[in-house]
């Protein structure tokens, strides 16, 4: 059975698992405690399929090391080692034909794959370093948002534990803090508005999802961990997305 390691409440892993689940592959999901999870996927036979991440235009040590070293989702499968979900998508595609995670039609797979690459790009940094920013602000407050939501608890089943670490992993090695917050607010409304055009066209929330929408959902749920920026979405086919792929918990 294939293994998916990743860390709890991570929007990056969850776009793994979303995509797992629409080939209804059956997998075990293995918790890494977060901080170790580069070292430990290594150890695993990882790497972090070369990329490059950038947070705000930088490339912090911790970016850099994690490159470096390893990031989830990972996925272990029948002894082969695909790391990112750019890799799990396309391994997934690969053997799992049906149902797909790509159009057919090539003129739709490239509008997939821009969206796809946009939100690894940029909405699933900037989501981290928004939600971050409520994180290094005020930690008592986000900790407790953090106790639950669309995707679990965030990185720490302890409060505590979310509230000392959590705000330091955020700003040291995602650089959010209180100037990037301003500028990252006053970006989300076009953000959003980028979303909602793709799916006016097709391309995300169609009857039939799609990778990109996969990669796109997670992020605005982990956005919405800040219920200050709820207004910026109400109304939006994008919140309409979020509410069909990871629904709040009741
Ligand atoms: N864009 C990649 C990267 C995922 C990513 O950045 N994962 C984070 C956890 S949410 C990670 O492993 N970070 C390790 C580090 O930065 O050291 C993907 O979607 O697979």
């Amino acid at each position: 059975m294939y293994r998916l390691y990743v860390i709890p409440g991570s929007h990056a892993c969850r776009s793994a698992m979303l995509m797992l689940e629409h080939k209804q592959v059956p997998y075990r999901r293995v918790d890494i405690v977060p901080l170790l999870h580069p070292l430990v996927v290594r150890l695993h036979g990882f790497d972090a399929g070369g990329q490059t991440r950038t947070a705000g235009g930088r490339r912090t040590l911790g970016l850099r090391l994690g490159d470096r070293v390893g990031t989830v989702p990972a996925l272990a499968a029948n002894g082969q080692r695909i790391s990112t979900n750019h890799g799990i998508a396309r391994f997934l595609d690969e053997r799992h034909q049906q149902p797909p995670l790509f159009p057919a039609d090539p003129e739709r797979r490239a509008a997939v794959e821009e969206a796809e690459r946009w939100a690894n790009e940029t909405l699933q940094m900037d989501a981290r370093r928004i939600a971050g920013a409520a994180a290094v602000r005020d930690p008592v407050t986000l900790s407790r948002s953090a106790k639950d939501g669309r995707l679990g608890y965030l990185l720490y089943k302890r409060e505590l534990a979310r509230r000392l670490i959590t705000p330091r992993i955020l700003r040291g090695i995602f650089a959010a803090g209180p100037a990037s917050e301003r500028e990252l607010l006053a970006e989300l409304p076009a953000m959003l508005d980028r979303i909602d055009a793709w799916i006016a066209e097709g391309t995300l929330g169609a009857a039939q999802l799609n990778a990109a929408d996969f990669m796109v959902a997670p992020s605005l749920a982990l956005i919405l961990y800040r219920p200050d920026v709820l207004p910026l979405f109400e109304g939006r086919p994008a919140l309409e997305l979020v509410d069909r792929l990871l629904p709040e918990p009741a």
